[in-house]
Formats: C-alpha cells, structure tokens, sequence
C-alpha cells in the first residue's frame, strides 16, 4: 500500500518532494493526469471528473490516502469527492481510504503565522489591515476559496487572488526562465494595480508555482513573506497519518511516477528541482 500525490501535471512534485522528506519510508505513487493539463482554466464538472479518475488510479494502483497536490482540484473537486464518491471508493477497494487536500494546511500555515511580529522586527509600521495576495489559477481564484477560508479564521485580513492563466502551463512545457520571469512580473504589477499597493505577504497557491518560486520573489518587495505550501501541507499531512495509523502507506520507501501523458523524464526545470531525472511511466 501507499500514498498517492495528485496533480494535472509537474508541480505536485513540489508538494510529493516534501512530503517523501516528511515520510521517507513510505511507498509513494505519483500520478501526472498530463494527458488532461491545464486544469485551470477547465469547468468545475470537468475538474471534477478527472480529479475522481486521478484517485481512482491511484486507488487502483495501491493508494490508501490521496493527497490532491493540486490547489485547482482542491479547490473545486475535493468537498465532491468526499460527499460524493468516498464510501464508494471505501466499498471498491474494501480498506479504508482517504482524499486530502492542501488549502486547509496552508490557510493554517499562513494565518497562524506570527506576521506582526516579523514585520515589527523589520521594523515597518503595522498596518491594521494585512493584505495577503494569493497567486492561483483561473479555476482557483474563481472558487474563492482562499478568500472564503481566510475570512473564516481571520478578519483583519484582506485577500486579493491575482488569476495567473496559463502560467502552470508554461511551468509545466518546461519555459523559459525569461518567458517565466516577465509572465510573473506582469501578474504581480496587476495585483499592485488592482489592490493599490503591494501586498503584505504573499500565498503561492498553484503547486507549480512553488518550481519558480525565486521568480516571486524578485518581482515582489523584497522582504515579503511568502508562504510555501509544501512544508506546510508535509507538516500536515504527517501528522495526519500518524494519527490515523488506519491507512497503509508502506514502509518500503517505493517511489512510482505514473503519467496519463508520454512517459520518460520530464523538463529540465523538473529536473533541476529534484536534483535527479524523474522516470514516469504511462498509465491510462
Ligand atoms: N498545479 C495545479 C494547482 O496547484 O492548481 C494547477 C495546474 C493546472 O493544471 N493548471
């Protein structure tokens, strides 16, 4: 048995290389729906259907708990997935399964952090209203959920999502730096323009994001806190399983790379992330 990490493509590889630091002798299978990538600018019904195919292989494959390495399907497919097709999957593969998601960890991370605090060392002046941007996709900041869920825990807080289309797909081709850097540059000038300043910290909520998160951080004011989801989403997600010793996971430190797309390594950029070439093999 294992865990199973789920994204439309590449950048769920930012979230599974924390996690296998976090759980370094679990069995993990990876699954790249690449045949399907973009996500994000996809309907909620087709987000959907291909997230429960996505977890379906997985469970197939051996998965006990899916973690959606992806904010997109997070997003739009997670609270379906487990109303809808949980006790389902639950009869099928007869041992108990999970779907998780990664927003919840990192709202947690970010507005449990102690941000007044950093910014008073830094010696800056508190505003009493912080403005968070968050980076997304299209799918993501239709949703609203980052904006939803911070309003739930944190009211003094203002959030703005800045929908970057086709920036994960750029990531995900394997574009160059430059391409990268002037798309990202773009996206943070229209945040500062639409909010009327830039903003206080920063959530980078697209995992594929977290491949070229040094690009952020040059267009952003240097010194922003940017929060990272996969320390946050390991941390969490460790925890989980050590609370629920239910799900097995493995012990044998496996690691599979499944693609519904060409199989082989994938770009450079992906490579140089990881330190090594990633072999995926083809799935359907
Ligand atoms: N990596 C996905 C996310 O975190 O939203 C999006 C990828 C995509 O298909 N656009």
């Amino acid at each position: 048995m294992a865990m199973g990490v789920f994204d439309s493509g590449v950048g769920g590889l930012s979230i599974h290389h924390a996690l296998v630091n976090r759980l370094p002798q679990a069995d993990f299978i990876y699954l790249a729906d690449q045949k399907h990538t973009p996500y994000g600018d996809r309907s909620g019904e087709e987000i959907v259907e291909l997230t429960r195919q996505g977890c379906e292989t997985l469970f197939e494959a051996g998965a006990s708990l899916v973690v959606l390495a992806c904010n997109t399907a997070s997003a739009v497919a997670l609270r379906r997935l487990q109303q809808t097709w949980l006790s389902g999957f639950r009869k099928t593969y007869k041992r108990p399964v999970n779907v998780l998601g990664i927003i919840v960890p990192t709202i947690e991370a970010a507005t449990g952090l102690p941000w007044e605090h950093e910014a008073e060392r830094r010696g800056e002046k508190i505003e009493k209203l912080d403005i968070v941007g968050v980076f997304a996709t299209v799918a993501t900041a239709r949703s609203r959920v980052y904006e939803i869920e911070i309003d739930k825990r944190r009211q003094d807080i203002a959030v703005f999502t800045e929908a970057c289309s086709g920036l994960a797909d750029m990531i995900e081709k394997g574009a160059d730096r430059d391409s990268l850097s002037a798309k990202i540059k773009g996206h943070v000038e229209s945040l500062r323009i639409r909010v009327g300043r830039y903003p206080d910290r920063a959530i980078l909520g697209c995992t594929h994001y977290e491949l070229v998160a040094d690009l952020f951080r040059q267009h952003l004011p240097a010194g922003t806190p940017i929060i990272h989801q996969p320390p946050s989403v390991a941390k969490a997600m460790g925890d989980y399983v050590e609370r629920h010793t239910k799900y097995d996971i493995g012990s044998s430190g496996a690691r599979t790379f499944l693609t519904t797309g060409t199989p082989g390594s994938q770009s450079a950029l992906i490579e140089a992330f990881w330190g090594e070439a990633l072999l995926f093999q083809a799935v359907d």
